[in-house]
């Protein structure tokens, strides 16, 4: 029996998707959620006047496709959701039109503001009130960057919408402000729960601008009327899900009771646990560990690791050469590759940038007196190594922190297609890696619509549809290989 349809919307910075989700009951009470992809479209950074911005609009218009479709292929979804990757934002004017395009995460306007920020404000203060690593694209110093170039967007604004309400707004014409999204802004404070309005005056940043969160679970409102009639389709209502789509992944781990270790891997790796309470010691600070609020009002205690953004930047390279190759023959020709012959650390600041990337590899390879990787196969290979020792060594510290052992790791996103990765990972933690399912953060946003319209009550009950509902595929370390892994954990651990 069809208990529920619902429509998620998952943007990354690679890609967009809409799924369907169909929640089923069978005679015997078991419940089992079936997902469809009806519609996926690249997502690209595009440059203009020295800045990187989205494509809004265009993300806007391939949503507005999908919603036409799902209809035109016969699903009624009674809901929809939409998660993306956090921090930017568009600003609204006082007549609710948007001011100018918003910019990427990657835009250099935040260059040595970090520096900046600290120095006004102290590092210790700034992380204890808004819990979050240290990264240029935080929210904070974006608008920061935008009030030192004495932006007049910044002035004309009347509130602030982060991503995913931004598209929320531009389908119901309502503005919210979810949770989980404004915890990854540093603007927001943690242990008050509100936001850091202190700071904001302290840095120019207009606090009129920013509307009080609602928490993952909310029903928001329907489709416009306009939007309705130009797409032929009824009202659907939008559901506040766990927005940040880092957050709907973690809602849709398969995991059970107690604490476990996961990584989100996709463009990012975002590996964590979760805790009832944010971890804003001077320890965590110095490990560079996050605290972003997820659904049921948790906190995520987690490391933003650079992730396999450096290998789409590298096959960005190769298509565009004429090499076009695909991710799977990447991960065929890497596994045929020497193994440990050089390593880079992920996290190191060049990386964080688009274009060359497969020089920048190299370059960390010559600088740090390694061989220097030539082939795709061989800069793959060297990637792929790199991001598993990482992983250990975020695990590890994370232990360090909460002082709990993690049998093995779940991992979710689509880079557990990945499947050398996946290996490698659990080769380098020495533990199994548990590996599903992909589409973790389209899961994680239905799984928080089923919670708006009461058929999930609880994290555990989300967690145990997902269990029941996508395979899980396990990787286990292989022990005559323990003794390599541990030398080139020492090996790796020098370059950090
Ligand atoms: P995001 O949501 O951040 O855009 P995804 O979760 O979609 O990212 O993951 C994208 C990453 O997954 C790619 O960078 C690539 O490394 C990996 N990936 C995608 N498809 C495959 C595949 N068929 N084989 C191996 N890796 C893949
Ligand atoms: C992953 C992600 C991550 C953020 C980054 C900007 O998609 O949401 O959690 O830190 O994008």
């Amino acid at each position: 029996m069809l208990l529920s349809t619902v429509l998620a919307f998952d943007l990354g910075a690679s890609s967009g998707r809409a799924l369907i989700g169909k929640l089923m009951q069978a005679e015997d009470g078991q419940r089992e959620l079936k997902v469809e992809e009806i519609h996926r479209f690249p997502n690209h950074a595009i440059g203009v006047g020295g800045h990187l911005h989205w494509d809004i609009l265009r993300l806007l218009h391939e949503m507005k496709k999908a919603i036409r479709k799902a209809f035109q292929e016969g699903h009624r979804p009674e809901t929809f959701g939409i998660d993306t990757w956090g921090v930017d934002f568009g600003l609204i004017d006082a007549n609710g039109e948007l001011l100018g395009n918003p910019y990427h995460y990657r835009d250099p306007q935040t260059e040595g503001l970090i520096e900046e920020v600290i120095g006004m404000v102290g590092k210790e203060a700034l992380f204890q009130q808004g819990g979050l690593q240290f990264m240029p694209f935080n929210t904070i110093y974006q608008l920061y960057a935008m009030r030192k170039a004495a932006s007049p967007k910044l002035d004309a604004a009347s509130s602030l919408l982060l991503t995913p309400d931004l598209l929320v707004y531009f389908l119901t014409g309502r503005k919210v402000c979810e949770f989980t999204m404004a915890t990854t802004t540093q603007l927001y404070h943690p242990e008050q729960q509100a936001w850091n309005t202190e700071l904001m005056d302290r840095l120019g940043i207009p606090s009129g601008i920013f509307l009080d969160p609602i928490h993952p679970g909310t029903r928001i409102g329907s489709l416009t009327p306009e939007v309705c009639e130009e797409l032929d389709v009824p009202p659907i209502e939008a559901v506040a899900v766990a927005t940040h789509d880092t957050e709907s992944a973690v809602a849709a781990v398969p995991a059970g009771e107690g604490a476990f270790a996961y990584l989100v891997c996709g463009t990012w790796s975002l590996l964590g646990t979760e805790l009832d309470q944010p971890l804003v010691t001077a320890e965590a600070m110095a490990h560079d560990f996050s605290n972003e609020g997820g659904a049921f009002g948790k906190y995520q205690l987690l490391k933003n690791i650079m992730g396999l953004w450096i290998l789409q930047e590298c096959k960005r390279e190769w298509d565009e050469s004429g090499n076009v190759i695909s991710f799977a023959e990447l991960v065929d020709l890497a596994s045929q590759a020497i193994p440990f012959r050089s390593l880079i650390n992920p996290d190191d600041a060049r990386f964080f940038g688009p274009s060359d990337m497969v020089e920048k590899v190299r370059s960390f390879c010559a600088e740090t007196w390694q061989p220097v990787p030539e082939t795709e196969a061989e800069i793959a290979r060297c990637i792929m190594e790199s991001l598993a020792l990482k992983y250990r060594h975020a695990l590890e510290k994370m232990e360090q922190l909460t002082g709990n052992a993690y049998a093995g790791m779940h991992m979710v996103g689509g880079g557990i297609q990945n499947r050398l990765l996946c290996r490698l990972t659990a080769g380098a933690l020495g533990r199994p890696v548990w590996a599903g399912p992909v589409e973790a953060s389209a899961i994680g946003n239905m799984l928080m619509q089923l919670v708006a319209q009461g058929h999930c009550s609880s994290l555990a009950e989300a967690r145990e549809l997902s269990a029941a509902s996508f395979p899980v595929e396990t990787y286990l370390p292989d022990e005559a290989e323990a003794d390599v892994w541990n030398e080139a954990y020492e090996a790796y651990k020098q370059l950090l």
